[in-house]
């Protein structure tokens, strides 16, 4: 028997389609499908009316893009992401997520919650970075969409290497990181009762970069896809747009490409403190990194007793402002906070979670161990060497 070919895109539809049945649940499967492939269908109407206006627009015209590719290349490219709703590996870079118009054309998602489960959304995504540049009306369509997921003991909520489906917002449990490494499944890091995690493939269009497993009982925010682009993506665009300046002349991130200075701008939060307020507090387990954007900080240590007791006063050691990074110390040596640190007037920061700081500060780790060694030579100079290794 000859065998039979599958049609390029056949899959990807029949999995789309089955995507929204389940989230959906429809009562009419017939009808909604007739519904779904006719909204398809249009959407890849616009889409070629809209990319042949954009190529139309590009001749004649140079634009300075990361990457190299032929027109054949980028046509290829566009045929493919037409077919497939945009779900086959498309080079990360050459994504523009402001070329996502027809997200508008999206019937908005509502999951509808009760005041006591919205209360604990609002509570879980308090701190959630990449929500921290929404405004307040595109932060509570997120909330809109997001949907509870109760997980068991040892579920996998993201296998490597899978087409990403959602983003996750943790609301209670312990969550372990895995990622292969030469065929090995190595646990490189855990979520503890926070954070949130799986918008890399959904911001990147590739596929699951890590395995993500409940270690317990647990509960999850789920946002589906189509509204994390539509909100979150699409959103990216600004934050590079407002960022990209400033990020440019931040010394340590220097020893990046641009591409990957521009990932840091995706991922990142801003967060404002008053004069005064604590940022971080010695003795604390660490979650983030710092970049100071403007107004300055403080840093305070308390100072030990000769029996290496930990003193009640602080001493001011040094003072960060502009274009400066804190924060670090307690990340690269895994330990607890070494110093507290408040803000001095007015003060803004960029924060960056663990996660993405080992994921993406790697090549800056070098410099910063080299600062941190002269930490170790004043502090040693202000209290004697019975505070080192605290
Ligand atoms: P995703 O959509 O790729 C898996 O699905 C998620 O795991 C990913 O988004 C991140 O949100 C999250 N490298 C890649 N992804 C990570 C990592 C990670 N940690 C969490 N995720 N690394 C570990 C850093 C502690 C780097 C490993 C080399
Ligand atoms: P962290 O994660 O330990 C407190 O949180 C942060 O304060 C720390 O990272 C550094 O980024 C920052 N000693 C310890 N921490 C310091 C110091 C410092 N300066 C800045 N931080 N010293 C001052 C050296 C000029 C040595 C103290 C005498």
């Amino acid at each position: 028997m000859g065998s039979v070919e599958i049609p390029v895109g056949l899959k990807e539809l029949l999995q789309g389609y089955t995507v929204e049945v389940l989230r959906r649940r429809p009562p009419n499967l017939v009808e909604f499908a007739v519904q779904h492939f006719a909204h398809l269908q249009e959407n890849q109407r616009k889409q070629h009316v809209k990319k042949h206006t954009i190529k139309s627009a590009r001749k004649g015209v140079s634009f300075d893009t990361p990457s190299s590719k032929t027109a054949k290349d980028n046509d290829e490219e566009e045929e493919e992401e037409i077919f497939s709703d945009r779900r086959v590996s498309v080079c990360a870079e050459a994504y523009n997520p402001d070329d996502d118009e027809d997200d508008d054309s999206e019937p908005r998602v509502v999951h509808p919650k009760t005041d006591e489960q919205r209360r604990r959304l609002q509570d879980a995504c308090r701190d959630i970075l990449l929500f921290k540049t929404l405004d307040q009306e595109q932060f509570s369509e997120v909330l809109d969409g997001m949907f509870e997921v109760l997980v068991k003991p040892e579920e996998h909520i993201i296998d490597q290497g899978d087409d990403g489906d959602n983003f996750y917002v943790i609301e209670k449990g312990v969550y372990d990181i895995f990622v292969q490494k030469d065929g090995v499944s190595v646990c490189v890091g855990k979520y503890d009762n926070k954070g949130s995690f799986g918008e890399l493939a959904l911001m990147y269009n590739t596929p699951r970069a890590a395995t993500i497993i409940a270690t317990e009982e647990g509960a999850l925010w789920g946002l589906d896809r189509a509204t994390f682009h539509r909100l979150i993506v699409r959103n990216n665009a600004k934050k590079r747009r407002m960022y990209e300046a400033f990020i440019e002349c931040v010394p340590l991130l220097k020893c990046l490409e641009l591409s990957e200075r521009m990932k840091i701008v995706d991922v990142l939060g801003a967060k404002a403190f008053e004069d005064g307020e604590r940022i971080i507090m010695q003795g604390e387990m660490a979650d983030c990194f710092y970049i100071v954007e403007s107004g300055e900080v403080k840093i305070m240590i308390k100072s030990k007793t000769k029996a290496g007791q930990e003193g009640n006063t602080e001493v001011e050691v040094a003072r960060c402002t502009r274009g400066q990074y804190f924060g670090e110390l307690a990340l690269v040596t895994n330990k607890p906070r070494a110093a507290s640190v408040y803000a001095v007037g007015e003060t803004k920061c960029l924060v960056i979670d663990i996660q993405a700081f080992e994921r993406l500060l790697g090549p800056c780790k070098e410099l910063m161990k080299r600062n941190i060694s002269q930490y170790e030579d004043q502090l040693v100079a202000l209290f004697g060497s019975s505070v080192i290794g605290q």
